[in-house]
């Protein structure tokens, strides 16, 4: 099986790719990624030199190079994770999300349509359901539920996930679509709330908590993920939405002091901020599809998936200190200024 995975050298990308390297030694894996601010060539240092990897540095939205690797490397399967993921730079400058996350998008699956392919896999996200209010804990997302976004970043993504969809009816592509909730674990990068806390606590640096810090995600430790996408390519249903979640809803202030008590910090750190525009109050997926059809079920508990992600920003020190001080440190200043 040769596989393309897009966005490999970015969190969850990175983590598939182990996973899959991994899990099965006969394939072969080939990660198209263009280096993005968040993309990071370090993190696959340890799989450079493996006989079943290959990296290549292009752009997902670049026809040519796409139409170029398709020919070289024949691949039987496509799995996207390339996109621009963060909600507040979607804020602050929505174009390249369009450009990236529904462009690419469609240049992927020309390439797939142009020169065949057994399954393009697109990676997708809750956010695109929009939110649910507070004071209903009954409701969920259910792969039914109406698509209705509220970022840039949820349109670009749910505008590709409806291409991905018409692709697979007007020209029969076969296509899987899987909506996940919030993931945390190693490699999540710093601009995220999960590794900002924890690093700006390891400096005492103030934690800067948007709004009351009421908002609630549903987090999945990011292997549960990867193996929900592993499942899904080799036994989900072609023309399918697979929606992945753990049950885990945990208010955002829960989180942040959950990060204080486990370092030792005070929680005189949090600092409450300017709500983000437009924030999402409440995701929750429903995950029952995927249980029952491809018998998905997470695997780690929240208590111990914290523990081992604040345990591996504290051992790779290595890994986030050359990204909080390069070129992410100037959009973080613009955006919160030198706290
Ligand atoms: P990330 O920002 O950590 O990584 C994105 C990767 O894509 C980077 O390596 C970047 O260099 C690459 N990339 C960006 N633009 C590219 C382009 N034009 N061509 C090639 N590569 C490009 O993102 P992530 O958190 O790992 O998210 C991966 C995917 O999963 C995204 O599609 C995201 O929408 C989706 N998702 C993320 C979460 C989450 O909690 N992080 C949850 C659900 C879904
Ligand atoms: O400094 C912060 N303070 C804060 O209160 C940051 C960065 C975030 N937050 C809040 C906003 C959200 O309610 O924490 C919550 C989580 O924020 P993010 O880590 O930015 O994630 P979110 O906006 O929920 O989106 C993530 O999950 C869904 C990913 O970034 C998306 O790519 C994915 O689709």
């Amino acid at each position: 099986m040769n596989i393309i995975v897009t966005g490999g050298a970015g969190f969850i990308g990175s983590n598939f790719i182990f996973h899959m390297l991994n899990k099965y030694p006969d394939y072969r894996i080939i990660c198209l990624d263009c280096l993005t601010y968040a993309g990071n060539l370090s993190t696959l240092a340890p799989v450079m030199d493996n006989p079943n990897f290959r990296f290549v540095k292009e752009s997902i939205t670049d026809r040519k190079a796409v139409y170029r690797l398709f020919e070289e490397e024949h691949p039987d399967m496509v799995v996207n994770f390339a996109a621009e993921s963060h909600v507040d730079r979607s804020i602050e400058n929505p174009q390249v999300f369009l450009e990236t996350n529904i462009i690419g998008t469609s240049v992927l699956m020309d390439a797939c349509r142009k020169y065949g392919i057994q399954r393009y896999h697109q990676v997708s996200t809750d956010e695109v359901y929009g939110d649910l209010p507070l004071d209903r804990p009954d409701l969920f997302f259910t792969e039914e539920t109406p698509i209705h976004t509220s970022s840039p970043y949820s349109s670009s993504k749910a505008a590709a996930d409806l291409l991905v969809l018409a692709y697979h009816r007007t020209y029969g592509l076969p296509v899987t679509i899987s909506r996940c909730s919030n993931n945390y674990g190693p490699y999540h990068f710093p601009e995220k709330l999960i590794p900002l806390m924890i690093i700006n606590a390891l400096h005492d640096k103030p934690l800067p908590v948007y709004g009351e810090g009421i908002n609630v995600r549903d987090w999945l430790y990011v292997e549960d993920h990867c193996k929900a996408i592993d499942l899904i390519l080799h036994k989900g249903h072609v023309g399918e939405v697979y929606n992945v979640g753990g049950h885990n809803e945990m208010k955002n202030i829960d989180i942040v002091k959950i990060i204080c008590k486990a370092l030792g910090k005070p929680e005189s750190l949090i600092t409450y901020v300017t709500d983000r525009k437009g924030h999402d109050m409440r995701y929750a997926i429903d995950p029952t599809k995927i249980h029952e059809e491809l018998g998905w079920l997470p695997e780690t508990k929240f208590a111990d998936g914290i523990q081992k992600t604040i345990e591996w920003y504290l051992t790779n020190r290595e890994w986030w200190e050359t990204i909080v001080s390069g070129e992410y440190q100037n959009y973080y200043e613009e955006m919160y200024g030198n706290r």
